[in-house]
């Protein structure tokens, strides 16, 4: 498959998922943290109701997936079933962002519970700070870690207050050995020979590797994968099937 080079395959982003009571703020945070108009805001409860994937590259977190949500009090028509969708949401979620926006907090505590359980990192966040006195902000915040023992972030998607430290806090947050599974996974183990072949891409400056490709260099040939003896070859497109099939013959063979 040809990547090409602003193209991270989607299943190589961190996938972080917003999550939220209705009208928590959840597509306006989206809208603040990634400074683009990614999901429809209003005030009307239920406004987002399938979830809305993002790709987009965020620093200091690199490429990432944001997932929006539907509030998951949704008591619309049709509530049960986009809840059923925010579940297949939380299934593919990396990293965790609980909107929380008030003292009552019971649904967001449950959902908390459910993605510690999965052992899915949740950064608690607390949004419309704007809107609250400084003494309640503390109040609320105060609850929050309290229930969680997190470390609390607050928020205002409205003014963009907060959401640099967010970020940063999202950095700390990544999952341990995230990266490690990226690429290659585990076809590959310490010690096999490992043969890259590695078409060039018309989308590439010509002579240079795209991303993916630097990638797979990178992790076989540093780290705990350092014992494998890596053979890089680049092949040009008008290569034979018979000419890939002999490097196939010689060890595992990754097409990039
Ligand atoms: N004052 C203030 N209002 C906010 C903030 N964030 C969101 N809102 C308002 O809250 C309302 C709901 O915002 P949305 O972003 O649509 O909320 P949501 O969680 O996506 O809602 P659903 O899609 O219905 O679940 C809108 O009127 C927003 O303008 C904030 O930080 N401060
Ligand atoms: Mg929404």
């Amino acid at each position: 498959m040809a990547v090409t080079l602003n193209e991270t395959p989607s299943a190589n982003r961190l996938h972080i998922g917003i999550f939220g009571k209705t009208n928590s703020g959840k597509s306006s945070f989206i809208n603040a943290f990634s400074e683009q108009k990614v999901s429809i805001v209003a005030d009307v409860a239920g406004t987002t109701t399938d979830p809305v994937y993002k790709a987009m590259e965020i620093y200091p977190l690199g490429p990432c997936v944001l997932i929006d949500t539907a509030g998951f009090d949704d008591k619309g028509e049709l509530g049960a079933l986009r809840i059923e969708k925010t579940e297949l949401a939380a299934q593919k979620t990396d990293l965790a962002i609980i909107l929380f926006c008030e003292e009552e907090m019971s649904q967001e505590l449950k959902w908390y519970r459910y993605f510690k359980e999965k052992n899915t990192p949740v950064v608690p966040v607390l949004n419309k700070t704007d809107l609250y006195t400084q003494e309640e902000k503390e109040k609320i915040a105060h609850l929050i870690q309290r229930n969680t023992k997190e470390e609390v972030c607050l928020i205002s998607a409205k003014t963009g207050e907060g959401i640099r430290n967010l970020k940063e806090l999202l950095a700390r947050s990544i999952p341990e050995g995230y990266g490690n599974r990226m690429i290659t996974g585990d076809l590959v183990d310490t010690g096999d020979l490992v043969l890259l072949v590695m078409p060039q891409d018309i989308q590439a400056p010509k002579g240079r590797l795209i991303v993916p490709q630097v990638q797979t260099l990178g992790q076989k040939m540093s780290g705990n994968e350092c014992d494998n003896r890596s053979v890089s070859v680049s092949l040009g497109k008008s290569r034979s099937t018979s000419e890939i099939n002999h490097y196939r013959l010689a060890g595992i063979f990754l097409c990039i």
